[in-house]
């Protein structure tokens, strides 16, 4: 059953939300302002934003998460506005959620369920859908006890109390659990395929988008390859990795892949479960770390994103740093701390167009110091292969004789021994006659 179902049986009328948070005792900006991410995600997610609340405190209340007073706040604001959820800005305990609930008299999501509840209403292919359903059972195990005491207050509580009710919520739980490990077995298959399908195209250099939600990811990739992906103002528009073919000037290729975007507190049955999903970002050679740079979160931004790159095992991989929205941008020495982070940074805006030939040099740059130069032989003959070079490699420089062509090229070890496994011959030394060829690879 839907969210909204879940609220409002199968009526579709706007499902009005207060939102609520704790922030830090030094933080000085209105509720609206601290908690402007959450308004988004429940925007996002298709409610009405009715009110915002934030209680200023070092630690959320282990018990009720807000302190009494604000929690008796929060429940008059909800008898005032006629609101029919409320939403808080942190993952709450189960025990949080149910106290919370019993205040407020009205369905408690929190910030993990939001963020699964829009993955749910985004996931599009099979894949997807089964990863956000499997994120979405384990969140819900521990938390079956507050989801039946809302469902028996919507019911009137009658027919189960105590005892049925505890059966119940103990038959659901096994249920959860066969279901979770249905759901398990399926997206193995599909990941076993996937990284199947990933292997096969390791001869091809790959660059990941990774980065914050809403930093602009789909939009350039649909700059660089006319992909055609869906790009919107929204937060998590993209779920599924798309790989499309990058043509740099030259004629060269690398393969681009989109990616899901990152956000603060991304809950972290979504990380795993998205683990197929972000095999080509995990496999990738290089990263495009995209921060929208008009943001005046990016810091924070790039910060989340680092640290879910480290989650998952892509922390070692090279990167670039993209910093987007330069259009947005009027003052440009906010960008140097965000610079700071290190290595290369190249700013851009994927809306426009502007820098994108600095990107490309940027990319290049980097293949020449990973990549190597060498001159292969191919005979006049072997047409679709020189095409296949042109594809693989960089070209440096190509001259032809009696017998075919002599290339000059950069590429990796991977594409060098594909070439040569269709035919390409290696050169001995660059200045060795055609005909003249090197054993086999020679080693790096
Ligand atoms: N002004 C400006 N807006 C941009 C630029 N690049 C992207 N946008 C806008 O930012 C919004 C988000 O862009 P997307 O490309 O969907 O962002 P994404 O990173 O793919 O987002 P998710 O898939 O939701 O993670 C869209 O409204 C874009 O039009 C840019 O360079 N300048
Ligand atoms: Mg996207």
């Amino acid at each position: 059953m839907t969210l909204r179902e879940r609220l409002h049986g199968n009526e579709i009328a706007p499902v009005e939300a207060i939102l609520f948070g704790v922030v830090d005792h030094g933080d000085e900006r209105s509720a609206a302002e601290s908690l402007a991410e959450l308004s988004e995600l429940a925007d996002t997610g298709e409610f009405v934003v009715a009110g915002c609340m934030a209680q200023h405190r070092r630690h959320p209340d282990p018990h009720t998460y807000l302190g009494a007073g604000k929690l008796q706040e929060l429940a008059e604001a909800v008898a005032q506005t006629g609101a029919s959820v409320v939403i808080a800005d942190d993952q709450l305990s189960p025990a949080q959620g149910r106290n919370i609930e019993e205040a407020v008299k009205v369905a408690v999501l929190d910030r993990s369920e939001l963020i699964l509840h829009i993955f749910g209403i985004h996931a599009r292919t099979p894949q997807a859908r089964l990863q956000v359903e499997l994120a979405r059972l384990q969140y819900q195990v521990p938390r079956l006890k507050r989801m039946w005491t809302h469902l028996e207050r919507q019911r009137g509580g009658i027919g189960v109390r105590g005892g049925a009710g505890e059966k119940q919520i103990d038959v659901d739980r096994s249920e959860l659990r066969s279901k979770i490990a249905a759901l398990q077995r399926d997206l193995e298959k599909i990941g076993e395929r996937k990284v199947r399908e990933v292997r096969t195209r390791a001869d091809r250099f790959t660059v990941a988008l990774v980065g914050y939600t809403n930093s602009g990811k789909s939009t350039l990739m649909n700059r660089l390859t006319a992909a055609g992906v869906l790009a919107e103002d929204r937060l998590f528009s993209t779920l599924d990795t798309r790989t499309k073919p990058w043509r740099l000037a030259g004629g060269r290729t690398v393969l681009l892949s989109d990616t899901v975007g990152f956000i603060r507190k991304l809950p972290h049955q979504l990380v795993a479960s998205f683990h197929a999903t972000l095999e080509e970002a995990l496999n990738a050679d290089l990263l495009f770390l995209l921060v929208d740079g008009s943001s005046p979160q990016a810091l924070q931004q790039l910060a989340t994103v680092e640290e879910v790159l480290q989650q998952l095992g892509a922390g070692q991989i090279p990167r670039i740093q993209v910093l987007n929205k330069a259009d947005q941008i009027s003052d440009r020495s906010v960008l140097a701390p965000i610079r700071a982070h290190g290595g290369t940074s190249v700013l851009i805006s994927a809306l426009n167009g502007d820098g994108i030939g600095e990107l490309e040099a940027a990319l290049l740059e980097h293949l020449a110091t990973v990549e190597r130069e060498l001159i292969l032989l191919v005979d006049h003959s072997a047409g679709a292969l020189r095409a296949e070079v042109r594809q693989l490699a960089t070209v440096l420089d190509e001259r032809f004789d009696e017998r075919g062509s002599r290339i000059l090229v950069r590429a990796s070890q991977a594409a060098i021994e594909q070439l040569v496994a269709k035919g390409a011959r290696l050169a001995a030394h660059p200045d060795a006659e055609p005909g003249t060829t090197g054993p086999s690879a020679p080693a790096r």
